[in-house]
């Protein structure tokens, strides 16, 4: 029985402890809008062109994704995601994915990941920090990126 007891708070005490580890408080709040992307990877056969989206998160943040555009490389979303951002991360991630509908896994496009501590930092003083259009660029062709435009504040 004193067995059983001590198991049940063993378990009890790892939940707090999870509880407490992962209930570490925003600071303040990422707006971004994915709005386009041109000259994307073709990762379709024949004559079918890619059917891309984007999934998109800030570290600390589940991951949020965009429509799929269907059978284009030069997509237009304009599609806005609002994430928390937590004391010391603050690198937005981006991937572009070709939907498949033909039973066959989704295939990566391309992936960024872009620091926001790069473009700007709020501050008590400046508490709104207007990053401005981000390009997310594939590769160095100066193609195959997606634009986002980009603002994060402090509550
Ligand atoms: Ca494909
Ligand atoms: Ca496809």
């Amino acid at each position: 029985m004193a067995f059983r007891s001590t198991i049940i708070i063993f378990v009890f005490a790892i939940i707090c402890l999870l509880n407490y580890s992962s209930a570490a408080k925003p600071i303040g709040a990422v707006s971004a809008v994915v709005v386009y992307g041109e000259e994307l990877t073709n990762k379709d056969s024949g004559a079918d062109l890619s059917d891309p989206y984007v999934k998109l998160w800030v570290d600390g943040n589940h991951k949020k994704q965009t429509t799929v555009k269907k059978n284009t490389l030069n997509p237009y979303w304009d599609e806005t995601f609002v994430f928390n951002f937590f004391p010391g991360s603050h690198k937005l991630h981006v991937e572009v994915w070709d939907k498949d509908y033909n039973g066959d896994n989704d295939d990566l496009m391309g992936q960024a990941v872009i620091d926001l501590d790069n473009y700007c930092i709020p501050t008590a003083a400046a508490p709104v920090c207007d990053i401005g259009g981000i390009f997310a660029e594939f590769d160095d062709t100066h193609l195959n990126y997606v634009v986002l435009d980009a603002k994060w504040h402090l509550f």
